[in-house]
C-alpha cells in the first residue's frame, strides 16, 4: 500500500512529508523532484512569496545513493519566509507580547469554519495549514510517485485551457507537441494567441487587485488497461481522481474525459465505439471516456480537468466580519497571487502521479521494483494473447 502524510504551515520552518509504500530500487534523482518544485513556482500571475522561495527538498530517510530501500521516505522542504516570520510562527517557547491576532476571517477561505471548529481565537493556526503552501509537499511525493511511474513508460503532462474567461480553442495536435508549447508558455497554455489575452487578462487583474480562476488539463499517457476497480466505490479509480483532484486548495469541478459536456449530448456521440485489430488488438477511435470506464482505465490516455476558482486573498477589499468585535470591515490585503492556475496545473500532475502509482501497486504489488516489473510485464504478455 502506497501512502503518505504530510505537516507544515505556510510561514512555519518547514513542510515535511512521510512516504511509506514505494518499491525498493527505484531510482530517484532529486534534481528531477526539484525541477518539478520550480515548475510549480512558476507561471505568470503568482505573487511576492515566490520571490523568496526556492523550493529543493531534502531526503533524509529511505534513500541510499540515489535508490529507494523500502523503508519510508521523508522529505522536508524549508520555508525561506520562515526568517520573516520567526517571531510569529516559532513552534516552541512563549507567544511574543503584543502578538497580534488574526480575527478577520476572508471570504473564500477556511478561516471562519475552521477558526469556529477548532476553536481558534487567532485564525493564524487554521489559515497556515489550509494555504496552498502545502502543495509544494505534494509536488514533491507526486514527483517520487512520478519517477516510479516512468520505469514503466507512464508520462504525464498539463496544460491550462481557460484563465478569467478567455478560452483556449480546442487543440489539434499531438500530445507532444501540446506538451512543448504548454511548457514555453508562461501560462502553460498550448494556444499562443490565448497564452497573450490571458497574460494581458491576469495584467489587468493584477491592476483592479482582483484575482483570476481558470481551468487546466492533465493527461496520463502509456496508462495500462486495468488500474483501479468497479467493485467497490472506494476502488473505482475515476472516484479517487476526483478527491485527488478537488482537495488541491481553490479547486472547484472536476471533469474525466467530456466531462460536464456529456450531459448535453446523445449516448451515440459520448461512448468510445470499440473495434479489433489482429495487431492492435483491441482499440477505439476517439476517447470521450477519458480513459476510465467503470472506474478502470481502459488503456487510453487519461484526461482530467479541473476548474478552479480566483484566489481568494484579493487586494480589492470584501465584506467580513471582525471575530474579536463583530464588527463589519473590509480588509485590505497586502500580498498575493493574482492567478495560480497554472501552478494549480503541475500540482494536478503530481495528484495525478500519485493515484496512478497508488493504483498500480495495488495492481502489480511487488516489494522491490524487479518483482513489481516482473508482474507488470507478465500481465502484459496475457493482455498480448487477448
Ligand atoms: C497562499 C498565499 C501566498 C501564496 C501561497 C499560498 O503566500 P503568502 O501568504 O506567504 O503571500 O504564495 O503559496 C505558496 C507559499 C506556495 O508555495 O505556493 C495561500 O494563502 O494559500
Amino acid at each position: 500500500m502506497l501512502r503518505y502524510i504530510s505537516a507544515g504551515e505556510s510561514h512555519g520552518p518547514c513542510l515535511t512529508g512521510i512516504v511509506e509504500g514505494l518499491p525498493a530500487n527505484v531510482p530517484l534523482e532529486v534534481e528531477e523532484i526539484n525541477r518539478q518544485l520550480a515548475r510549480r513556482q512558476q507561471g505568470y500571475g503568482r505573487g511576492g512569496r515566490m520571490k523568496i522561495e526556492k523550493d529543493r527538498v531534502e531526503i533524509t530517510a529511505g534513500l541510499r545513493f540515489s535508490r529507494t530501500t523500502g523503508s519510508p521516505l521523508s522529505f522536508l522542504l524549508h520555508n525561506r519566509d520562515y526568517e520573516n516570520w520567526r517571531e510569529k510562527m516559532d513552534p516552541v517557547g512563549k507567544a511574543p507580547k503584543g502578538l497580534e491576532a488574526v480575527t478577520r476571517p476572508r471570504p473564500g477561505h477556511g478561516d471562519l469554519a475552521g477558526g469556529l471548529k477548532y476553536r481558534q481565537e487567532d485564525l493564524r493556526n487554521i489559515l497556515e495549514r489550509a494555504s496552498a503552501r502545502e502543495t509544494a509537499m505534494r509536488v514533491a511525493v507526486g514527483s517520487a510517485a512520478r519517477l516510479f511511474l516512468r520505469e514503466f513508460g507512464l508520462h504525464i503532462y498539463s496544460h491550462v485551457t481557460a484563465i478569467g474567461g478567455v478560452e483556449a480553442p480546442p487543440l489539434a495536435l499531438s500530445h507532444e507537441e501540446a506538451e512543448a508549447r504548454a511548457e514555453a508558455s508562461p501560462v502553460r497554455c498550448a494556444h499562443e494567441g490565448a497564452s497573450r489575452e490571458m497574460v494581458a487578462r491576469i495584467d489587468a487583474a493584477r491592476e483592479e487587485g482582483d484575482s483570476l480562476g481558470g481551468i487546466f488539463q492533465v493527461v496520463a499517457l502509456g496508462v495500462p488497461v486495468g488500474l483501479g476497480s468497479h467493485v467497490q466505490p472506494d476502488r473505482r479509480l475515476d472516484g479517487r481522481l476526483a478527491q485527488a483532484f478537488m482537495s488541491i486548495q481553490a479547486v472547484k469541478g472536476v471533469e474525466v474525459g467530456l466531462g460536464f459536456a456529456a450531459a448535453g449530448l446523445p449516448g451515440s456521440r459520448v461512448h468510445d465505439e470499440i473495434f479489433y485489430d489482429g495487431e492492435k488488438g483491441y482499440y477505439r477511435k476517439t476517447n470521450r471516456a477519458g480513459g476510465l470506464e467503470g472506474g478502470i482505465t481502459n488503456g487510453a490516455p487519461l484526461v482530467i480537468r479541473a476548474a478552479l476558482k480566483p484566489i481568494p486573498t484579493l487586494l480589492k477589499p470584501l465584506r467580513s466580519v471582525d471575530m474579536a468585535t463583530r464588527q463589519a470591515f473590509s480588509a485590505q490585503v497586502e500580498r498575493s497571487d493574482t492567478c495560480a492556475v497554472p501552478a494549480g496545473a503541475v500540482v494536478g500532475e503530481a495528484a495525478l502521479a500519485w493515484e496512478l502509482a497508488r493504483a498500480f501497486l495495488e495492481k502489480f504489488g511487488g516489494d522491490s521494483l524487479e518483482e513489481t516489473g516482473g508482474n507488470y510485464r507478465s500481465y502484459l504478455e496475457y493482455l498480448q494473447g487477448r
